[in-house]
């Protein structure tokens, strides 16, 4: 189909995946041995048959117990290689992606390794296959801000190569102003700043982080569309919400996907981008999400044309380069 080969033919620039949610579980297990670690699971369709989530926090069960295979440099330079090979499949040439460092140092795992290990496959990724790339920490919500503030900290000596920071994990109960001093310190060196909100929590959430948090876009936004007030703001200061449809569904933000809401944020205005989120929890990557939109909500040709072109322009590359794929 038509749709489907525009899908595949265009470059692409990937705005929210997680990258320890790259996990596929056939690595999983491949990196259990090589580590010694003992999983839950007898075999790999054992654990896709666990990916059935009735909520976000059903997934982060076994998002953090998955990401306990990743010990050493070498797993985090072998996830991330595995993403780029997908990005090359699905002709993405451009993608921000998340870490979750106190996912790793809270279980021994040096900021350093995690760091490294990332980062040497992302310059693989630009040297042999022409990806571009930047990392962004994101701080774990349902942890205190002091937690963050230390990993801010331990950060230190690689903020030169990380582009911003982000918030994720448990969103009800754990609003953005919980870490207004760890953005405003983030802001004060010079980093990007986005925030997960209002994927389950409410739009007062999505307030927060644009007001209190001064973010420079926020990650999925869906229940934004329950505030006409806050819409109209958004679209007013054109800011980016990166939305990520397979996930929406696997997580119950919306009950079929032919209710998602995207053609109706696009009418609105809202700059909106699609996103894969955790490829290998959610069932597929960038062009699986925007193949899974066109056949649930009949997306058009111009509409998949604007959402590839505020993948480029709500990133963070520098204007020219930016300039170069519009
Ligand atoms: C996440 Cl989908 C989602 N939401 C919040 N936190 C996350 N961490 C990884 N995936
Ligand atoms: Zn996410």
């Amino acid at each position: 189909d038509t749709r489907r080969q525009l899908i595949a033919d265009l470059p692409k620039a990937e705005l929210h995946m997680h990258i320890e949610g790259s996990l596929e579980p056939e690595m999983m297990f491949e990196l259990a041995q090589r580590n010694g670690v003992d999983l839950p699971y007898a075999d790999v369709e054992a654990v896709r048959a666990a990916y059935s989530f009735d909520c976000l926090q059903d997934f982060l069960d076994l998002y953090y117990r998955g990401m306990s295979v990743l010990q050493t440099e070498q797993d985090f330079h072998d996830l991330t290689w595995a993403y780029l090979q997908r990005c090359r499949h699905d002709n993405v040439v451009h993608t921000e992606i998340f870490f979750d460092p106190q996912g790793h140092t809270s279980r021994g795992v040096a900021f350093a390794t995690v760091f490294e290990g990332i980062w040497s496959a992302l310059l693989r990724g630009e040297a042999e296959l022409g990806i571009t790339s930047r990392m962004i920490l994101c701080f774990l919500r349902h942890l205190d801000e002091e937690d963050a503030l230390r990993t801010l900290d331990e950060a230190e000596p690689f903020l030169d190569r990380i582009i911003g920071v982000g918030l994720d994990s448990s969103e009800v109960g754990h609003p953005p102003s919980k870490f207004q001093r760890v953005f405003d310190q983030a802001g004060d060196r010079g980093l990007k700043r986005v925030a997960h909100a209002g994927e389950e929590g409410p739009p007062e959430y999505v307030r927060e982080a644009v007001e209190g948090l001064r973010v420079d876009r926020i990650d999925h936004g869906n229940r934004s569309l329950e505030d006409p007030a806050l819409v109209e703001a958004l679209v007013k200061m054109n800011m980016p919400l990166t939305v990520c449809p397979q996930s929406n569904l696997r997580l119950a933000v919306v009950k079929d996907m032919a209710e998602h809401p995207i053609r109706r944020m696009l009418e609105l205005g809202l700059h909106v981008t699609v996103n894969s989120d955790d490829p290998a929890y959610f069932g597929g990557y960038v062009n699986d999400n925007f193949n899974a939109l066109v056949e649930a909500v009949d997306l058009g040709r111009e509409e998949i044309l604007t959402l590839v072109r505020n993948s480029f322009e709500a990133s963070f590359l520098p204007e020219v380069e930016r300039a170069v794929h519009l």
